[in-house]
């Protein structure tokens, strides 16, 4: 059908999906329908979805274009998308009909769905944070113990998601000079001059037309090198696998500055469309930057408004400042691009550096260095924190200058949110039908306005509800010893606790912990009687997640949880009461089995170090209970669904320090501080999980300062878990936890944490395609 305004509106029922299919497979696939694959099925079908995408984004461009409104733009360097094809059929509604079209065709849409590969250009939390609004990605596998690195294969084969726009593409310079001849404009050439090439993915919104655009930069077809040797290629070759340490590598700079100067002339270009004076690039742009990874943008927006549009210093730092807004992820100080080691003389020595200094952009020393998150600060007009702690620490440490220079309205939080529609609807769809079915709402309304699930309150105590609560649980279970048995080959006990701890590898998030805990109820276990064994609680224990390449007490702390499965899984006095899962080649897809099969899962950071933490909101929106330590988001959690329902331990952040300086200078031994540690150290030192001496540097890193405390709180941990498996012993009382703590995930919908946003910062109102 022709729609008026001359764009084609496609038919969405039955018949017409399945013929867009079988056109795809003929002219798209040149292949033949009777003996398709079902790779070749997905292509086919995500091709047919992609055509009512590309309608709907097109129209919204149009729609953007016509009405020109205040637009948003978010920079980051990482995007973890995660896949496609599902969220499109839910977000446009198709999702039944396709399951219908393609049962007709004799393919299972469910099998389909698997054949996608998940977009990765992102290692963690911030990744996925932009992935709700390019290069060499790493796949990592498990072989021998030990993480695997390779290329990721998301880009092997064609992306259907993705569209190449030859027609964008901007001229980026590296190096060179430039010079400013009298009553001229200041001009900069030589160098390297490197093309910036558009690919972009359309992102639709949930029950609405409008489909935004998620655009990336991919180094063109041409450069042309006048003074340097490196290739252009090599600039976007690489997604830093990094979380949580900077280093000074000219090339991830030459990263930075490629994607930003290639998004800022595309936003410029964009609005000299408008025909509006410069001077009111503000009103109609906000970029956001997602940590300092895209700070260069600050600079690089100041020398376009000074060397290409001439403008005086002062208008142009104007107008820069109120562009920009930052958002800091960490309060890690290896995350803080060169920013805090002043900062760190200046706390042992006081008094021998100016303020001025410390606030300075530059850091002097041999060799200099640019302190990224002070010009993201001083380069925006507001700046947050991702979680009420994280904000406050923030203020009190890493930006403490500048809260007494700018005073506190500069500075707020915006608590991360995710988005209900992966985390409820997608990965657990048996839940979300069950609280439509309960509520007597459609699936829609609590998707859009995650608070709706507070009516499942007053059906906590009804026991037909608990026994279907359970029961989707269950099958969740299920869902992921299948997995399991299909990856690894094992058989699980799908009646045992299941306990999940997902994330990237870090001291400070604390696998260590869970780990020697592990091995602590092992000897536990092998010390007991068979009669004291018969009332135990059985339990199964599921890690994943990637450490950065160069991070070797990550990777050793991978490898220490693979031996240790290695030998608890099979000893028959103990395996049917606990095992142990290290699942290889973490992912969103694989997070979307994971989470929704949780009893209970860990987010048992030092406290003070964890920003906020997405996951433990996945986690409890999906019924499972946490344990973990008074820090990021469990906090606000604990406030929502009350203490009662978390299991929480640990010291507390005002503590930290205090110990932290105790262990430098009254270091106490740990077989006295923390015996029960030190025995299951111990063990593993004397080769109980075989590969004698290896781990002695992952152990001595406990023993020795023990930097995120450990021997501080091993114990308390120790204890709550005990409490977790007390109160799994009543199992009523369980699902009643489960069932509230669904209930009050509201405020953690990502539609409330982006709403935040555009009334803190950005000044927009949405603006809807009808
Ligand atoms: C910096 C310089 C050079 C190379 C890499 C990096 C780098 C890359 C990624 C530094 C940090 C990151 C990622 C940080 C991150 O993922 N932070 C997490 O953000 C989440 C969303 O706000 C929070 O929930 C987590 O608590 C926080 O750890």
């Amino acid at each position: 059908k022709v729609w008026i305004d001359g764009t084609r509106g496609l038919d969405t029922d039955v018949p017409s999906i399945t013929k867009s299919f079988v056109n795809h497979v003929h002219t798209s696939l040149a292949r033949q329908a009777y003996n398709l694959d079902d790779f070749g099925a997905y292509q086919a079908a995500a091709l047919s979805v992609r055509d009512d995408l590309i309608i709907n984004w097109n129209d919204t461009q149009l729609h953007f274009t016509r009405k020109s409104p205040k637009r948003a733009y978010y920079l980051s360097l990482e995007f973890l998308m995660g896949r496609t094809f599902d969220n499109a059929l839910l977000n446009l509604g198709l999702k039944e009909k396709y399951n219908d079209g393609m049962t007709k065709l004799g393919f299972n849409l469910e099998d389909l769905l698997e054949k996608e590969r998940d977009a990765g250009l992102g290692n963690g939390g911030l990744g996925r944070f932009s992935g709700l609004l390019p290069g060499l990605k790493r796949k990592p596998g498990i072989a021998n113990g030990s993480q695997l690195e390779a290329p990721d294969p998301w880009l092997e084969h064609d992306n259907p998601w993705e569209l190449p726009r030859a027609d964008v593409s901007y001229e980026v310079r590296f190096y060179g000079h430039s010079e400013r001849l009298d009553g001229m404009k200041a001009i900069w050439s030589g160098g390297q001059e490197v093309l910036a090439m558009a690919y972009d993915t359309m992102v639709p919104g949930y029950d609405t037309k409008n489909t935004n655009n998620l655009r990336l930069w991919e180094t063109g077809d041409y450069e042309r090198a006048l003074e340097s040797s490196n290739s252009a290629a090599a600039i976007t070759s690489v997604l830093y696998p990094n979380d949580h340490t900077s280093f000074g590598k000219e090339l991830r700079l030459k990263q930075q500055y490629f994607w930003t100067a290639a998004s800022l002339a595309d936003i410029i270009r964009r609005f000299k469309n408008i025909d509006k004076p410069i001077t009111e690039f503000p009103e109609y742009v906000a970029i956001q930057l997602n940590d300092t990874h895209p700070t260069l943008a600050v600079p690089e927006l100041m020398r376009i408004l000074l060397d290409d549009e001439d403008l005086p210093w002062d208008t142009a730092w104007n107008i820069v400042t109120n562009t920009f807004f930052f958002t800091n992820h960490t309060v890690l100080p290896e995350a803080l691009e060169n920013m805090l080691f002043l900062q760190a003389v200046e706390k042992k020595f006081p008094g021998d550096r100016e303020k001025l200094a410390r606030m300075s952009l530059i850091e002097e020393g041999f060799p200099q260095n640019v302190r990224m998150a002070n010009l993201a600060v001083i380069g925006s007009r507001k700046v947050n924190g991702v979680a009420e702690l994280h904000s406050e620490l923030l203020k009190a440490t890493i930006v403490k200058d500048f809260v007494d220079f700018y005073g506190q309205s500069k500075f707020f939080n915006v608590t991360n949110g995710i988005t209900p529609r992966r985390w409820l609807d997608q990965c657990n769809p048996g839940l979300s039908n069950l609280i439509s079915e309960t509520l007597q709402i459609p699936k829609g309304v609590f998707l859009k306005d995650l608070y709706k699930l507070e009516g499942l309150l007053k059906y906590v105590d009804n026991p037909t509800f608990q026994k279907k609560w359970a029961a989707i649980k269950q099958s969740n279970k299920e869902r992921l010893a299948h997995y399991v048995e299909t990856t690894l080959g094992f058989k699980i006990n799908t009646h045992a606790m299941f306990d999940v701890q997902i994330k990237r590898l870090h001291e400070y998030k604390r696998q260590t912990m869970n780990i020697f805990g592990v091995v602590h109820r092992y000897l536990t276990l092998k010390a007991m009687t068979p009669a004291e064994r018969k009332k135990v609680n059985p339990k199964v224990v599921f890690f994943a997640g990637k450490a950065a390449p160069g991070y070797y007490i990550a990777k050793l702390t991978i490898r220490l949880i693979v031996n240790v499965a290695r030998v608890i899984n099979v000893d028959p006095d103990t395996k049917d009461l606990l095992s142990l899962f290290f699942l290889p080649d973490y992912s969103v897809s694989l997070a979307e089995i994971l989470i929704p099969a949780s009893d209970i899962s860990q987010h048992i950071s030092t406290a003070g170090t964890e920003a906020s933490g997405t996951s433990n909101m996945k986690f409890c929106l999906n019924g499972g209970l946490l344990v973990g330590t008074v820090d990021g988001a469990n906090i606000e959690i604990a406030e929502e669904v009350g203490e009662s329902n978390v299991f929480f331990f640990g010291h507390l952040t005002p503590a930290v320090e205090d110990l932290r300086y105790q262990h430098m200078y009254h270091p106490v031994p740990i077989e006295e501080k923390c015996p029960a540690l030190a025995q299951a150290l111990n063990e593993i030192s004397s080769g109980t999980f075989g590969d004698g001496g290896v781990y002695e540097p992952l152990l001595n890193t406990i023993r020795q300062n023990d930097y995120y405390l450990l021997t501080e709180d091993f114990d308390s941990y120790i204890k709550a878990l005990a409490l977790v498996d007390e109160a799994y012993q009543d199992r009523t009382e369980w699902i009643k936890k489960s069932i509230s703590t669904s209930a009050k995930m509201g405020k953690f919908s990502s539609d409330r944490a982006i709403q935040d946003y555009a009334q803190e910062c950005w000044n927009i109102e949405s603006s809807k395609l009808t």
